[in-house]
């Protein structure tokens, strides 16, 4: 059976079992944490970082090599669309949503409230929190806010594209922020819909746990 290493709560991680989920594969999750930087976890996944799948012998690194390996592997249940221009541009803003919509989504609100206070002991940086809310989200949501249909997925059916513009965002609302829905309201809609899609809420469903403990953690410190 497949291995997907790395834990539930994180953006990329999440993407890949949404991946593997809309195909229908089975696979085992190793808890690793993020940075996990032992010999046998470095022999894996040299940067330390997750996800990473191994099957059989085969060993990838990285969200996008992964989903590329599963879209060629088991192509009967495609995650992009069949036509070549759609597929191009499904790539490109999965390419823009996982490397802009990290940083200020899951590198600044989500850690900044949730994961550094439980992991360090140390207060959140309020700053941090409204410098991407306000400064550094706004002309990306902007951006894909032009890019969405005016309702539904965005080729049509739920593909990687969707949960790659939902994943970082679904962090973020885990330390209570919310998508302006007046501001950007096409992209308020989306975030619902892949949220609500079975496959998606099967994946954060097993999220719970981890995230009940965050939330508690933050409360605490708040009282
Ligand atoms: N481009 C990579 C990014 C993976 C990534 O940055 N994962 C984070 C967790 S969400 C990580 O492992 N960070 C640990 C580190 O950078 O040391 C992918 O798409 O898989």
């Amino acid at each position: 059976m497949m291995k997907l290493y790395g834990i539930p709560i994180s953006p990329f991680v999440r993407k890949t079992r949404v991946a593997l989920e809309l195909k229908g594969l089975v696979y085992e999750m190793i808890n690793i944490y993020p940075g996990t930087k032992t010999p046998e976890y470095l022999a894996i996944s040299p940067l330390g970082k997750i996800p990473a799948l191994e099957d059989g012998n085969t060993i990838i690194c990285d969200s996008n090599v992964i989903i590329e390996y599963l879209e060629e592997k088991y192509p009967s249940i495609a995650v992009r669309p069949s036509n070549l221009a759609d597929r191009a541009k499904s790539r490109w803003l999965e390419e823009y949503a996982g490397s802009m919509l990290f940083g200020p989504c899951a590198g600044n609100i989500f850690m900044e409230c949730l994961t550094k206070p439980f992991k360090t002991n140390k207060v959140t940086d309020d700053e941090v929190v409204k410098h991407s809310i306000d400064s550094l989200l706004p002309p990306l949501f902007n951006y894909i806010e032009s890019q969405l249909p005016k309702e539904g997925f965005i080729f049509g059916e739920m593909g990687i594209v969707d949960i790659s513009v939902a994943t970082a965002i679904i962090n973020a609302t885990y330390a209570d922020f919310e998508v302006d829905n007046i501001r950007w309201p096409k992209l308020a809609n989306h975030l619902n819909i892949v949220k609500n899609h079975p496959v998606v809420a099967k994946c954060m469903h097993t999220e719970e746990p981890m995230i009940a403990a965050l939330i508690k953690d933050r409360s605490e410190r708040l009282d």
